[in-house]
């Protein structure tokens, strides 16, 4: 009788499990006028001798970030004892003001609604060496969310596209080095707080161009999220509203 109600005890558990055992996900590659980065893979690229050079900064694995108050919201780097998360990566890709950057992302699972939101932040220094750290630097430039049919970008949006999600790098903003920072935040769990996920992956690039123009206004990450923040809790399978997209609005030069 004790292994009857164990196994069905083990069985109810592993059936509550299914639903939320999945590969979560990141940004694998990114394409710039054909040329293609390798994103940075980590399952694999830990374990080179040496460590391969990508423009996307670290990350621990493909899981969420969903304590908002923290650095690893930033970039999806982990704060561990003395490492302070987003730690740089040693290259960046090169980009025009105006040209479209194109982010291939591993498989995304079909549970896991929500927005895909683009940040830039300018380097003042060398991107190679730049923690943002908790200043307000960001500023948004692409953002979508729910669709009026109820459809999101992070899962039939992506699915339409192949896994590619693009966005233009406005073309007025002014030369220099940016962090790209893009992010799914998924929903499948934001009824509540924590339980919204966020999947931020931090690409280094230089703009180059003619542009003089530049935002005035700038959020920080972590900060510019928090459980109060429209959109970060919202009942994803209940609310028929429309859904607000959580940060500034976008700039686009
Ligand atoms: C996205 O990256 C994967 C893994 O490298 C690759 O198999 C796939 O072809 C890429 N998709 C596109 C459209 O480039
Ligand atoms: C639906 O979401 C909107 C936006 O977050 C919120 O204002 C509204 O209260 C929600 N509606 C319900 C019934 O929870
Ligand atoms: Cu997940």
């Amino acid at each position: 009788m004790f292994y009857v109600g164990l196994t069905a005890l083990t069985a109810f558990f592993v059936g509550l499990r299914i639903p939320s055992v999945h590969a979560h996900g990141y940004v694998q590659d990114v394409v710039v006028d054909s040329t293609h980065y390798t994103g940075y893979l980590p399952y694999s690229d830990p374990y080179y001798n040496p460590v391969p050079e990508r423009i996307i900064r670290a990350i621990p694995g493909n899981g969420p970030v969903t304590d908002l108050s923290l650095i690893d919201v930033q970039c999806n780097g982990y704060t561990d004892g003395g490492v302070i998360g987003s730690e740089p990566a040693p290259i960046y890709a090169t980009v025009a003001a105006g040209d479209e950057m194109h982010l291939n992302w591993t498989t995304w699972p079909d549970s896991h609604i929500g927005p895909m939101i683009t940040y830039m932040a300018l380097a003042p220094s060398d991107i190679t060496e730049w923690l943002p750290g908790t200043d307000a630097v960001w500023f948004k430039v692409a953002e979508a969310g729910k669709a009026a049919d109820g459809t999101w970008a992070s899962t039939t949006g992506l699915t339409a596209t192949d896994s590619i999600y693009t966005f233009t790098v406005p073309a007025t903003l002014k030369p220099g080095q940016y962090i790209v920072r893009h992010e799914i935040i998924a929903l499948h769990a934001a009824f509540v707080y924590p339980g919204a996920q966020v999947y931020p992956s931090c690409i280094q690039i230089e703009v180059t161009g003619s542009g003089i123009a530049f935002p005035t206004s700038f959020v920080s990450f972590p900060g510019a999220y928090t459980a109060d923040t429209p959109g970060i809790v919202y009942d994803a399978y209940t609310n028929t509203s429309a859904y607000p997209i959580p940060g500034p609005a976008v700039w686009s030069g």
